[in-house]
């Protein structure tokens, strides 16, 4: 980014109260480049902020729980502290209280680029600020560094049968390469639980550094030649993912950078965060516990719908081929539904708007791909759904989530592995989930343990 531009969002920062002024005689955290220096200033603060809340605060009721909570998956149920993101049933995500417009506003992009860069993101779920450029750039140049695969990781990749699904393939290459953890060479050590999160901020880093060579290693093992090309030190995360992945078309890596940032984090209790930060309870060490989180991200119903929204677009194109007209496409629905499936990409279990993560891939395929017959299948789509699942009335959300919109942007750009689409959800979500796993550590979260009932000790405790 060029000064002026730089200069220009520092201001916008100002005017908004996220930076003090020039001058003001703060040594503030965006003079650091250093992610772990900002955090090893940070860390002390924020734990007596929590001793002395939960020494004031701790006995204070917060809610109820009803008896449906237990069987309808807990929703509602506040259990869990997030401090990276919240969800708002009716606004969606904000990334440490920035909505995604204005994190596309406001984070540094790559040079000539307009869409933020998820280094950017990753320094913002850690730290709450927005970085200047020279952090965003500091965290690229470590990611870079920091890629190389382990050798067995690589030869079990190779090894493995191209009828493996790409998620079992990385998730097992994400544990695998727990060979290389910090935090399990540590606390094997003996070392003190104060320092828990500076391993685990290694470790952070390590894997967020390597995933993109692996899911690399994987597209082109199944899709193409085999053959990766190695990292090349001046380009930033995504463009690099990018060239790996064989996509040269920089449109391509614009939309990898946005792709990264909006499916990084999604509050505390979504299935996949969920599973790393109970996992990394135990004080299973981050590869294994973000590759815990990768298998719920597996789920059709969580990250799997973006490759099951395709499946179900193709099917409906072979049944009613190019233009399909209103009636028949409610016909489809209607007999998805009969059928007794879901409508991929629609409903929430928090949401109850449409989901902005759906909403700024629209955006951008109105800018970029506005004529794409997938594109106008999928508006029309958007059209329809919402009346009939308010129609059938069970859905609690009619609208569209994030998983409804990708990959018809991926298709463009000939990315048609449809397969492989949860991989790239997965590459993302390690940004959110690990920047909460190196909280966890620095809060010294303990073990999680809810407390479970049997159906008649539930009747009993309500005098039934
Ligand atoms: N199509 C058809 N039925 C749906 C539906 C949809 N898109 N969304 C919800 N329903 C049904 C549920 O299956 C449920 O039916 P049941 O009473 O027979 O069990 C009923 O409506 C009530 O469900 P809900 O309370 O509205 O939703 P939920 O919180 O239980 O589930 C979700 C949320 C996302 C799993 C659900 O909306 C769904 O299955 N959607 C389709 C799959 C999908 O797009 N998943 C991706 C979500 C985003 C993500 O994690 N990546």
């Amino acid at each position: 980014m060029s000064l002026v531009n730089t200069a220009a969002r520092r201001l916008l920062l100002q005017a908004r109260n996220v930076l003090p002024a020039f001058g003001a005689g703060v040594r503030n955290a965006s003079e650091l480049t250093n992610l772990k220096d900002v955090l090893a200033n940070q860390i002390p603060e924020k734990q007596t902020e929590i001793k002395e809340f939960r020494k004031e605060c701790g006995a204070k009721v917060i809610g109820e729980i009803q008896v449906d909570m237990l069987y309808g998956g807990m929703r509602g149920m506040k259990g869990l502290v997030t401090e990276t993101s919240v969800l708002d049933p009716d606004e969606g995500i904000r990334f440490r209280g920035y909505s995604i417009p204005e994190c596309q506003e406001l984070l540094p992009k790559a040079p000539g680029g307009s869409e933020p860069l998820p280094e950017g993101l990753f320094w913002l779920l850690v730290t709450g600020d927005i970085p200047s450029d020279a952090q965003v750039q500091a965290i690229s140049k470590e990611w870079n560094e920091r890629a190389a695969v382990p050798p067995h990781v690589v030869q079990m990749l190779n090894n493995f049968p191209s009828s493996l699904h790409p998620m079992s393939q990385f998730s097992a290459a994400i544990s695998a390469m727990n060979s290389e953890s910090k935090f399990a060479e540590a606390y094997a050590q003996g070392v003190h639980k104060s320092t828990y999160w500076e391993h685990t901020y290694e470790d952070a880093m390590n894997l967020i550094a390597k995933l993109p060579t692996v899911a690399a290693i994987i597209y082109r093992n199944l899709y193409r030649d085999s053959s990766v090309c190695p990292i090349d030190m001046n380009l930033d995360w995504s463009g690099n993912f990018a060239q790996m992945l064989g996509y040269d078309d920089p449109m391509f890596s614009e939309l990898m950078r946005l792709y990264l940032t909006i499916h990084s984090d999604h509050e505390g209790g979504n299935v996949s965060a969920h599973t790393v930060h109970l996992v990394g309870s135990a004080l299973s060490d981050p590869y294994l516990s973000f590759a815990a989180g990768m298998n719920g991200l597996a789920g059709p119903l969580h990250g799997l719908a973006n490759q099951e929204v395709l499946v179900w677009l193709t099917k409906l194109q072979e049944k009613l081929g190019g233009a399909v007209s209103d009636a028949e496409m409610k016909e489809f629905i209607w007999n998805t539904l009969q059928g007794g499936q879901v409508v991929p990409g629609y409903g929430h279990a928090v949401l109850r708007k449409t989901d902005p993560r759906y909403e700024c891939q629209r955006q951008f395929a109105l800018k970029h791909l506005p004529d794409d017959p997938m594109f106008q299948l999928v508006s029309q789509i958007y059209k329809l759904v919402p009346d009939i699942l308010l129609e059938q009335g069970k859905a609690k959300n009619p609208w569209p989530n994030v998983d409804a919109h990708s990959g018809v942007l991926l298709q463009y750009y000939k990315m048609t592995e449809m397969n492989y689409y949860t991989v790239l959800f997965g590459v993302s979500r390690a940004l959110g989930t690990l920047a909460s796993l190196i909280w966890d550590r620095a809060f010294g979260l303990p073990l999680e343990r809810p407390k479970s009932m049997s159906t008649e000790g539930l009747k009993k405790l309500v005098g039934r």
